[in-house]
């Protein structure tokens, strides 16, 4: 596993270590108007693969990140369960998940206080399961996710000062499909609604506001965001996706111009499915319950930022490791295992 997992990861340092772009020369104007450590400073704003990160009145930046998740272990709360287990109150169980995204996003900063970003991805998601026949089976379901649009607002700084607090906020909307359906055990039953860690979107608009703070040193930058999701309503199912709370700290260190290495703790709690979507029968599988839907994880995160040089200056490149220090799930759920996430963005 962990071979295959060390592959994967070179795999992502491949895709996204081909910028296709040759960066122009920045304006020279303001260039000038910022003195060389003020510029050093925004260089070491943080931006971890997709951290929110903050531009300069008139900047553009666009991005693109993949990233890998994988999933396998069953378990209840924090207690590890084998399928044996699961398959003793239901019909099928899980056994192993795989998620990839392709995500685009643009940015824009019309003042030095406020900063544009919207985001649009693609998902590709795979479940493994068993079934008490001893059958076993793979869905699949992929597609555009949800569209989000966020606004990142100083309320705190002095221009370059060591300290800043920043308001977020994003709403999403629901352009990812909540229908999708595939073949389950017995093919002769056709196509069947996923359940709903298989949809791709979330089928409300969703309010996502955010704090973060942001602290600078000449080599070093660190802080810590908060963020909630908010579903706004249920979608045209029925439902709505629990609530989204999440907390992190990080720290960052720029050794040299080009490379800057990150640690990154992050906790995330979500809330269980609100309502039903009435097309899925919980006692078939644990997916399909809504009460068996949210979970509490820590993640720890390790990856580097690469800032390309001359005729690339401008491009930069994230690559990030992640892997859960702690998760407790409201089961029988999958458990997260490894995260990868690799990342490419261009300022100019
Ligand atoms: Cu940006």
């Amino acid at each position: 596993m962990r071979a295959s997992a060390l592959k994967l990861f070179l795999y992502c340092c491949f895709v996204v270590g081909t910028p296709f772009y040759c960066a122009e020369a920045s304006d020279e104007q303001d260039l000038a108007a910022l003195e060389l450590e003020a510029l050093l400073r925004e260089k070491i704003i943080p931006s971890n693969v997709l951290g929110t990160h903050t531009h300069m009145k008139g900047e553009w930046m666009i991005g693109y990140q993949y990233s890998f998740m994988d999933m396998k272990q069953l378990a209840d709360g924090t207690q590890k369960l084998s399928p044996a287990d699961v398959l003793a109150d239901f019909n099928v169980t899980p056994t192993a998940m795989q998620m990839q995204m392709h995500m685009f996003h643009v940015m824009y900063a019309p003042s030095d206080d406020l900063t544009l970003f919207a985001m649009a991805g693609y998902q590709m998601k795979s479940m493994d399961h068993l079934a008490f026949t001893g059958a076993e089976f793979t869905t699949r379901s992929n597609g555009f996710s949800d569209v989000k649009i966020r606004g990142l607002y100083h309320l705190y700084r002095k221009r370059f000062d060591a300290h800043r607090v920043i308001f977020k906020a994003a709403i999403s909307l629901p352009t990812g499909s909540i229908t999708k359906q595939d073949f389950l055990a017995n093919a002769a039953m056709g196509l069947r609604q996923l359940p709903y860690p298989m949809q791709i979107g979330s089928g409300t608009y969703d309010l996502i506001p955010g704090l973060k703070y942001v602290g600078t040193g000449d080599k070093n930058a660190w802080g810590a965001d908060l963020d909630l999701t908010l579903r706004l309503g249920k979608n045209k199912n029925d439902y709505a996706l629990g609530n989204i709370f999440e907390a992190n700290i990080w720290y960052r260190h720029q050794l040299n111009p080009w490379l800057a290495p990150f640690l990154q703790l992050k906790y995330t709690a979500v809330g269980n499915v609100n309502g039903a979507d009435t097309s899925l029968m919980p006692v078939a599988v644990p997916t399909n319950d809504p009460a068996r839907y949210g979970y509490r994880r820590l993640n720890l995160q390790v990856g580097m930022n690469i800032f390309l040089q001359g005729a690339l200056e401008g491009n930069k490149i994230a690559l990030e490791a992640s892997q859960p220090l702690y998760q407790s799930v409201n089961g029988p759920q999958l458990r997260a295992q490894w995260l990868f996430r690799g990342g490419w963005q261009w300022a100019f």
